[in-house]
């Protein structure tokens, strides 16, 4: 018979038995992600049937609209976490505040920041949606991670990933030793290994952008995005529009085929509108483990030194020679293409 494929489970623990520096809690971790993603896919599989469609009438942090979803995933998230005791921290896209648990510290240092659905705009539409997660390492012997703990550099992940709820239910993540796909069977509820140490190739024939935004942006961007549509076929142009609405539907696509996904600064909003260390930051660790380039347009996503925990970030992220021809013309390098 077969190989069976590897769960979830089973990958991660063989890998950290790989990995003598790896310590005890993250496969853990990794496997309760997971969990959160069964959870909510299970929702997101029936949501037109269960009244969980439509928003809740509140505006987030943020300043958005919470969608029911929304908060069904946070929820998600805080209740698997707050019962585990694999963090002493928690920090989501829709809580202004961190959740602190000083009971589960020191025995464990991990603390999770995530963006628990991301691309919400498609909820009642059955489109793609998703979900991001970054983690990090509080050291301190002597005292309890505060909030100013979560703000860390991408550079001080120790893991990253997102789950797609797409078509099919997977798992993406990195914790420093290239990038890994699991596939939900929801036939058996296991994260089967579907996509094992993913390279994303050095360029791409594919850009993700809201080109509605177009007015707002400065020139380098215009005349990057109007690059890429002018027809030469040497540089294999133009290349294809895809924008679903979802950051990690997107950058999914990007990853496996190569290509570039913006969500440029604009002239009134130089900080864009992603966020730093719950969106940008994790899938720049993964889109890096895979080979590929993040970037604000000037500098390195990971090398960007956090404020303040919901900060915005301008995101160029996939491929490293697209990614570098739109740093140059954002840079002011190409001004003739
Ligand atoms: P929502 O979760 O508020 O829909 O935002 C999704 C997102 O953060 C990212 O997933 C999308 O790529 C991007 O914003 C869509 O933003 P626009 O609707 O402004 O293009």
């Amino acid at each position: 018979m077969g190989q069976f494929p590897l769960t979830l489970g089973r990958f991660i623990s063989q890998k950290q038995a790989d990995d003598q520096g790896a310590s005890g809690g993250l496969p853990g971790l990794l496997v309760q992600v997971g969990l959160v993603g069964k959870l909510i896919a299970q929702d997101l599989r029936r949501a037109g049937l269960l009244n969980i469609l439509g928003t809740t009438g509140q505006i987030n942090v943020q300043g958005e609209t919470v969608k029911k979803l929304d908060e069904i995933a946070n929820e998600t998230f805080v209740k698997v976490f707050e019962q585990n005791g694999l963090v002493c921290a928690l920090a989501s896209e829709e809580l202004e505040k961190p959740v602190l648990f000083p009971e589960n510290w020191p025995q464990t240092k991990y603390m999770l920041l995530f963006d628990p659905l991301d691309g919400s705009s498609n909820t009642d539409s059955n489109m793609p949606l998703g979900a991001i997660f970054s983690v990090v390492r509080f050291e301190s012997k002597d005292r309890m991670p505060t909030e100013d703990a979560l703000a860390r550099k991408g550079t001080e992940q120790v893991a990253a990933g997102y789950l797609l709820y797409g078509s099919s239910t997977m798992l993406v993540y990195t914790v420093g030793q290239g990038v890994h796909g699991f596939t939900l069977d929801p036939g058996i509820g296991e994260y089967l290994l579907s996509h094992e140490s993913i390279l994303i190739p050095a360029r791409g024939k594919v850009y993700s952008v809201n080109e509605g935004n177009y007015q707002k942006w400065a020139a380098g961007t215009k005349q990057y995005v109007e690059y890429l549509k002018i027809f030469d076929t040497a540089t294999r142009r133009p290349y294809s529009g895809r924008y679903s609405g979802c950051l990690v539907a997107d950058v999914h696509r990007i990853l496996l085929d190569g290509g570039i996904y913006l969500y440029p600064g604009e002239l009134a909003k130089p900080e864009g509108k992603l966020r730093l260390l719950y969106e940008a930051n994790p899938l720049a660790l993964v889109v890096e483990q895979a080979g590929g380039r993040a970037s604000t347009g000037t500098m390195r996503i990971m090398d960007v030194e956090p404020k303040q925990l919901h900060q915005r970030v301008p995101l160029l992220i996939g491929s490293s020679n697209d990614v570098r021809d739109a740093e140059e013309f954002i840079q002011g390098k190409r001004p003739g293409g």
